[in-house]
């Protein structure tokens, strides 16, 4: 026996001395293998899981992957080597976990994926995945825009993180929804890999190309802040975001709000930042009376809309 799984034995002993929950994490340390701080909603990620570590008395380390696998699979290993009781990973792309997430097995160290989901064939290696449904982000903002546009629109796509499993998913979802209207094409589509300057490149060669910009009906970025950096790319171009050229995307952080109570974007699909929350509290559960998780803890996905922006936009702020 190593000296870690006497840990769940003395959780549940003082349990019954103190008969408070709260006891059990106090001995929890958890390694956190972040993507890094590309756009606004995984700042706001990272906030959240560091406030929510406090309030279930959890050691929380975060490792910034600089949005670099390679530097995500050594933060595991120095995880594992450290003999941390669980591991979270927000994998930047989809492939290539099988073997660091074996070692972590290995050695008995449960890892929960946080945001975004891998491919394996082998799903044991993790044990569960805390996450939205990216496909069905795409499909909402997708029929939204059929509906503000009576379906016929030539979009422009700005992409996520190639390889990450939202850009694939939001990809898939959005091209569902649209596949039900032949007037309604992507045009052009091109990575800006989730970030608000990367975005507005992008954008900027798009508006370049399609008749300065008088030839897109929309834009639909894979995040808010691609979206938000299309949204500077069409003002510089002296054409009018949310009217001229329409902007949806996802995530739901207060600057796109703020965006579209200015009526310079007009729809996004918000997803919690709480990743780690509902984390925290499944690997609590798994370590102090080895109660097994849903493999996918699945988070909700609403639309929001310009009309209620500005109360939104108010309402989450001070979250941010
Ligand atoms: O939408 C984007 C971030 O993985 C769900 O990653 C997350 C995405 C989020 O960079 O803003």
């Amino acid at each position: 026996m190593t000296p870690k799984s006497t840990i769940p034995a003395f959780g549940v002993l003082a349990l019954l001395m103190t008969g408070t929950a709260a006891f059990a994490a106090d001995t929890l340390t958890v390694g956190f293998a972040q993507v890094g701080s590309e756009s606004g909603w995984r700042a706001a990620e990272t906030k959240v899981a560091k406030q929510k570590a406090q309030q279930d008395n959890v050691t929380l380390k975060i490792s910034d992957a600089q949005q670099k696998q390679e530097n995500e699979i050594k933060a595991v290993r120095s995880f594992v080597a450290q003999g941390v009781d669980g591991i979270f990973i927000a994998p930047v792309v989809a492939t290539g976990w099988d073997s660091v997430l074996r070692e972590a097995k290995d050695a008995n160290i449960p890892v929960f994926l946080l945001d975004r989901q891998i491919e394996t064939s082998d799903p044991s290696l993790y044990t569960a995945a805390v996450t939205s449904d990216t496909v069905l982000e795409g499909h909402m903002i997708g029929d939204y825009l059929a509906k503000i546009t009576n379906n016929k629109c030539r979009i422009v796509e700005l992409q996520g993180t190639v390889g990450s499993s939202p850009a694939i998913n939001r990809k898939k979802g959005f091209g569902e929804a649209i596949a039900a209207h032949p007037d309604m094409q992507i045009v052009r589509s091109q990575s800006g890999d989730f970030t608000r300057s990367g975005g507005k490149q992008v954008m900027e060669s798009f508006i370049k190309a399609e008749n300065n910009g008088h030839d897109i009906c929309a834009v639909f970025a894979h995040n808010d802040d691609m979206g938000i950096g299309a949204i500077q790319a069409i003002k510089e171009a002296g054409l009018k975001p949310g009217t001229d050229i329409k902007v949806v995307s996802i995530d739901g952080v207060p600057d796109m709000f703020k965006a579209m109570a200015d009526g310079e974007a007009n729809g996004t699909v918000e997803l919690s930042p709480n990743m780690a929350g509902p984390a925290f509290k499944a690997l609590i559960a798994l370590k102090t009376d080895h109660t097994q998780p849903q493999k996918w803890i699945k988070t909700p996905s609403t639309l929001y809309t310009p009309a209620t922006a500005q109360a939104e936009y108010d309402r989450r702020k001070p979250l941010y």
